[in-house]
């Protein structure tokens, strides 16, 4: 048994809704767990005006009572503040013919990099409206929404876990690997753009304002560590059950992202074996461990206690002041594509949305291998699980 979870709504929609499953009966939840990491998300320089107008919280509206979660599906809604000025553009009833160039913002002008064109042709929409408003990063909202429950459920468990930015258009940060997981949280959080690093905090920022001035935009590199997972969660068994190919495979299902990598990543490529692989030690109080982590806390698909290394590569967003050249699928004219507004960078917003889903999938992993209905018969387990990898 796993979790699960959908989500739904457009981006300029009455809201975001999501729906999550699974998770064990007499966890304790509340909405301000959630409403952190959603304004965490709502944070960074280099986002547009959109970000002025909405102030996320989420409602559970079900799966929750008095504190604890039930077992049944929890409903977690995100109202956009948005809505109020797409009722017309954006609405469910069906209008006149006459009315259409008026109300809908028909997108005829598929904008290069973005879902438009191929979704467009996937479903059969002659208006790409139809295919941005879900589309869109606006969705991510819930993600982090259902990544928060994820992150409490860990934090429950002994799993911490954090992201930053170590990289954005070009300017690399320079973290000591021995830094705290807390002392990277407290210096990211305090950080304009989600970096531990202070001394490349104004270049990565002078960065995002040269795009801006530009017209143009960038992307980055964000990580996400964890730390606290048991020894061997995940699977050397089957392919689909590979802990790190699911990691991978959430980092690239979030909106831009272009690459992943797990530990020292692409890096192995150039090294040989030996500055691969990491040595393994054993102590009384620690049980099993290895001497250094470039493999990122995985080897054969399973966890092996050491804290786990996730990177992902956002690209540059694609909605430019700057136009890229592209074609209207009315007239099949080419045309300069340029938009009203957006977001220069959100690199240190999808630091978080990639914290979230890795949250995501290691607490999914753990309640797939450490099932119980009752909440507290699976930490326990987890903490049986702990014992054993030391005692073994
Ligand atoms: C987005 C376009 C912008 C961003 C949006 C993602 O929205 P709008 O079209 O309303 O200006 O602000 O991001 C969010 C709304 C968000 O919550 O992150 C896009 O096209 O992907």
């Amino acid at each position: 048994m796993g979790m699960r979870y959908l989500t739904a709504g457009e981006s300029h929609g009455p809201q975001l809704t999501t729906i999550l499953e699974g998770l064990p009966a007499g966890m304790t939840l509340a909405a301000s767990d959630i409403n952190e990491e959603l304004a965490r998300r709502q944070k960074g320089y280099g986002r547009g005006r959109r970000m002025q107008i909405e102030k996320d919280t989420a409602e559970i509206v079900s799966g929750v009572r008095h504190g604890q979660t039930l077992g049944s599906p929890i409903t977690l809604v995100v109202k956009n503040n948005d809505w109020k000025h797409w009722t017309n553009i954006m609405g469910i009833e069906s209008i006149e013919e006459g009315q259409e160039d008026e109300i809908k913002r028909k997108v005829t002008r598929a904008r290069p990099g973005h879902a438009d064109l191929n979704g467009a042709i996937k479903y059969g929409q002659r208006d790409m409206r139809n295919v941005l408003e879900r589309s869109s990063a606006r969705e991510t909202t819930v993600r982090v929404a259902a990544g928060a429950v994820a992150k409490k459920l860990l934090s429950l468990v002994g799993v911490s876990i954090v992201a930053h930015v170590v990289e954005i258009g070009g300017v690399t940060a320079n973290v000591d690997s021995t830094i705290t997981l807390e002392a990277l949280k407290g210096r990211t959080e305090s950080s304009p753009v989600r970096t531990a690093d202070p001394n490349v905090e104004q270049e990565m920022m002078q960065a995002i304002d040269n795009a801006k001035k530009n017209g143009d935009s960038i992307g980055g590199v964000v990580e996400v560590i964890a730390t606290g997972m048991p020894v061997g969660v995940g699977s050397y068994v089957h392919y689909d059950r590979k802990l790190d190919g699911k990691l991978a495979a959430a980092i690239m299902s979030i909106n831009a992202f272009k690459g992943v990598e797990i530990g020292i990543g692409f890096e192995a490529a150039r090294k040989p074996g030996s500055e691969v692989h990491d040595e393994i030690a054993w102590d009384q109080e620690k049980g099993y461990y290895r001497k250094t982590n470039r493999l990122g806390g995985f080897e054969g698909g399973m966890t092996t206690g050491m804290p786990i290394v996730v990177r992902g590569v956002m690209k540059p967003i694609p909605t430019l002041y700057k136009p890229l050249m592209s074609v209207d699928i009315e007239t099949k004219e080419p045309f300069a594509a340029s938009i009203e507004r957006s977001d220069s960078c959100a690199v240190p917003a999808a630091a978080v949305v990639a914290e979230s889903v890795v949250a995501w999938e290691l607490a999914n992993a753990l309640v797939e291998q450490f099932y119980s209905d009752r909440f507290a018969t699976f930490a326990e387990e987890i903490k049986r699980q702990r014992e054993f990898a030391r005692e073994f």
